[in-house]
């Protein structure tokens, strides 16, 4: 039976599982969820995933979720051409370390950015009842989408979320700097720099680059993570927000990148 995926070509979370779908040359019918429509609310993707957000893998009629389990669970069952975790087990306890990091700290912080630079006009184009019914059906983020509001998240939270975006890149910053670099562990690419590659491109999207621009082996390690051969087909078109939000591509133009 094929492997299936449930995702959404924007989703931060699903282009993780896209990058190690793409390196392993693995074959899989991709469905597209449109997140803003609340495609990934309808009961059927809610049979397979009950928290209602993407991605999600289907593997000989299993559902297996969230983002993190499923690269490791292609990694264990396709170690082929390259694993992608370390074979000693205490460094292997180290990457998983950091993929937590990473999931607790930037890739929830960038929620904030996102929802409000890009998503929040078109929540601000339903009527109040449309909105409080859309947070309501989230399993998973209604209270995020309570805290945002039609006003977007203030000032305070915004800069408490690139606050955690900055410590990140410190924290990227020594992780390179201990392991001897390129990579996050040093000469191996792991599920660790796939966990948080997204997290740089969508920054990049947002026009946030600047959050790292002065750290070079941050910059350097951003430059080798596109440079690898499953980047472009796990960002094919449409995979970023400036190609669906006019708005943020003039902001981009403005800024002249
Ligand atoms: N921990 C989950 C988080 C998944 C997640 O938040 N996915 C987002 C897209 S990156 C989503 O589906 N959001 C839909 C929504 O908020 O309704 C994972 O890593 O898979």
């Amino acid at each position: 039976m094929p492997l299936v995926l449930y995702n959404a070509p924007q989703s931060t979370c699903s282009q993780r599982v896209r990058f190690v779908l793409n390196a392993k040359g693995l074959d899989f019918d991709e469905h597209k969820l449109n997140l803003l429509e609340g495609d990934q609310l309808r009961p059927e993707y809610l049979a397979i995933n009950p928290n209602g957000v993407v991605p999600s893998i289907v593997h000989d009629g299993v559902p297996i979720i969230d983002s993190s389990v499923i690269i490791e669970y292609l990694d264990e069952c396709y170690p082929t051409p390259h694993p992608f975790r370390p074979k000693d087990l205490k460094a292997l306890a180290h990457m998983r370390t950091m993929m937590r990091y990473i999931d607790e700290m930037p890739a929830a912080a960038i929620r904030v950015p996102t929802f409000n630079i890009a998503f929040l006009p078109r929540f601000q184009k339903m009527t109040e009842a449309e909105f409080l019914a859309f947070a309501e059906s989230k399993p998973l983020r209604k209270e995020f989408m309570m805290a945002m509001g039609q006003k977007g998240f203030p000032q305070k939270d915004m800069d408490e979320a690139l606050g955690r975006v900055s410590r990140t890149v410190e924290r990227m910053d020594m992780w390179i700097g201990q392991s001897g670099g390129p990579f996050l562990m040093g000469k191996q690419l792991t599920l660790a720099d796939i966990s948080l590659m997204p997290t740089l491109v969508r920054l990049e999207d947002l026009n946030l680059d600047h959050l790292w621009a002065a750290v070079p082996s941050v910059s350097r390690w951003f430059a080798l993570i596109k440079m690898q051969a499953p980047f472009r087909p796990t960002y094919y078109p449409g995979s970023l927000l400036t190609e669906q939000f006019p708005h943020l591509a003039e902001m981009r133009r403005q800024r002249g990148a």
